[in-house]
């Protein structure tokens, strides 16, 4: 989508500090981190949220949990000490930008419920 910020970063349009990239995903830090460490997931296809997921996206949802969210966990070494995965959905549920995205954060020790 043309005016959507994460489309933006997944085609170059805008600047991010990506952490890792594939055909279908960019994970890129976050630009005002909760955490030590904090990377935000996106597939490069627009997607609004969970709600919008669709059969045909099985492959890439499952590709994000599967193989990239522990790999990005490697990379910022957080797979062994811990991290937590969130994906706000809606309004209530606290997203912001409406383009799917998964945030890995970690670093420091997460408190439980969250806000
Ligand atoms: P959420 O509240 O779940 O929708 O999280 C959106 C996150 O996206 C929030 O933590 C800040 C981050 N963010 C928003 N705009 C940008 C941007 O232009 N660049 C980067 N790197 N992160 C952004």
């Amino acid at each position: 989508m043309s005016d959507c910020i994460f489309c933006k970063i997944a085609n170059k349009e805008a600047k991010s500090n990506i952490v890792f990239e594939d055909d279908m995903v960019v994970a890129f830090r976050d630009l005002d981190p909760k955490a030590p460490e904090h990377v935000l997931i996106i597939p490069k296809k627009h997607i609004e949220s969970i709600n919008k997921l669709e059969q045909v996206d099985k492959e890439l949802a499952a590709h994000i949990l599967v193989d990239v969210v522990p790999k990005v966990a490697q990379k910022l070494k957080i797979d062994e000490s811990g991290y937590r995965v969130v994906i706000n959905t809606g309004d209530e549920g606290g997203q912001t930008v409406k383009h799917l995205h998964v945030h890995v954060l970690g670093g420091r020790n997460m408190t439980w419920p969250p806000g």
